[in-house]
């Protein structure tokens, strides 16, 4: 595959209603979306990527401006160098390439999964099949953000189990987490359940966090900072509630440290945090082997971002159900046609590489900035 083209475009989509973690309110994403356009055999290819940074850098140090700036000089660049040199591009060697450039994972991943898509759209062959997915349909959990009040919470609570989904997250932070979580135990019984601080608590809220314990939860995902593996194996000897590591979790190496030293139980696995989605199958690979049970995380992706999660999470070891909701549950209008919900389940595209595309006019009326890289012709 020779590439010709990189172009970095960001959009704006405005969320239908805020989203509160215990880091920040979003009310609309800026997703920067990569589109590689590549030759192979002399027939002309497009590839889409869609890089996760949020517009600030609060949930990792990446963010869109810098991811944007990050692909524009080094990473891109280096890709065209390399391919100058004679190399192939390939998007199983796309990581090894860009390796000398340190962190940047987000965007990383992003253009790894523009050159996957091209290549698969090239060769006539889906997301899924080319991950191994071993199911048509993915199980649909929601991700609930911080309410004003309880009674607010419980009936958006309320909405999204009348609409199927099957398992419910409610972000939680110091002050917003045991009442919260009682009150929904008790209006709703039984239901799949789950929360995540996103690293807002510390060692010493031990004993709040160990309340978790009587509302039997599938687990707790990120309660410490990115960086405490050791805490977080501490805290989960202490606790029942099955510990599950997000942001913590950068790389295969870094899962299994966290698995070896007990501070990961259970591991949700986001592409783009890791670099992209051959490092999140390696993921699901070491944790299947481990006996981890794994579910795909989500960071308010539009369908492209949809479409590629739910392939990935049709592999046998995510075995709990991830946040992949459908298209309505953050926007309006969606870059994609919508990802719908079907008696709780996302049906994984099966057209080749995404399987799904930004509808032309919606991603003109979207877009806020564009930039092209090229090859350097020097
Ligand atoms: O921690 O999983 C998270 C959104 C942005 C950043 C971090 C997280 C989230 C979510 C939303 O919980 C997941 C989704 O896309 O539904
Ligand atoms: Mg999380």
């Amino acid at each position: 595959m020779n590439i010709i083209e990189v172009e970095l475009i960001t959009v704006r989509m405005p969320l239908k209603s805020p989203f509160t973690t215990s880091f920040s309110t979003q009310t609309e994403r800026r997703p920067l979306l990569v589109k590689v356009t590549a030759l192979e055999d002399g027939v002309q290819t497009i590839g889409w990527g869609e890089c996760v940074a949020m517009s600030d850098p609060l949930y990792s140090e990446e963010y869109v401006d810098g991811t944007r700036a990050v692909l524009e000089r080094y990473l891109v660049p280096m890709l065209f160098a390399h391919q100058a040199a004679g190399h192939e591009i390939t998007a199983e060697t796309v990581g090894h390439v860009l390796r000398p450039i340190i962190g940047h994972r987000m965007a990383k991943g992003a253009l790894e999964m523009a050159i996957l898509d091209a290549q698969l759209r090239a060769s006539g062959r889906s997301f899924a099949s080319y991950f191994g997915a071993t199911v048509s349909k993915v199980k649909s959990g929601v991700s609930v953000g911080i309410a004003d009040s309880i009674p607010e919470l419980l009936d958006v609570v309320g909405n999204f189990l009348a609409e199927g989904y099957v398992r419910i997250k409610l972000k939680v932070k110091p002050g917003w987490d045991i009442e919260p979580v009682r009150a929904v135990r008790e209006k709703y019984g039984d239901i799949p359940l789950q929360v995540d601080a996103n690293a807002a608590y510390t060692l010493a809220d031990a004993p709040t966090l160990r309340r978790f314990d009587e509302f039997d939860l599938l687990l707790i995902e990120q309660p410490l900072a990115e960086d405490d593996l050791r805490q977080h194996a501490i805290l989960a000897k202490t606790m029942r509630t099955p510990m599950c590591l997000d942001e913590s979790i950068v790389s295969a190496e870094r899962a299994a440290d966290a698995i070896a030293w007990g501070a990961a139980d259970v591991i949700n696995i986001k592409a783009g945090r890791v670099g992209g989605y051959v490092e999140a199958k390696r993921i699901h690979e070491l944790a299947r082997a481990n006996g981890i049970p794994a579910w795909c995380g989500g960071m308010l992706e539009s369908g492209l971002g949809r479409a590629a999660n739910s392939a990935l999470a049709g592999l046998p070891g995510f075995t709990l159900p991830g946040d992949i909701s459908a298209s309505d549950r953050f926007y309006e209008q969606d870059l994609t046609e919508p990802f719908v919900l079907e008696d709780g389940y996302i049906k994984i595209p099966t057209a080749p590489g995404l399987g799904v595309e930004p509808i032309p006019s919606v991603l003109a009326e979207m877009t806020v900035h564009t930039a092209s890289v090229r090859p350097d012709r020097g």
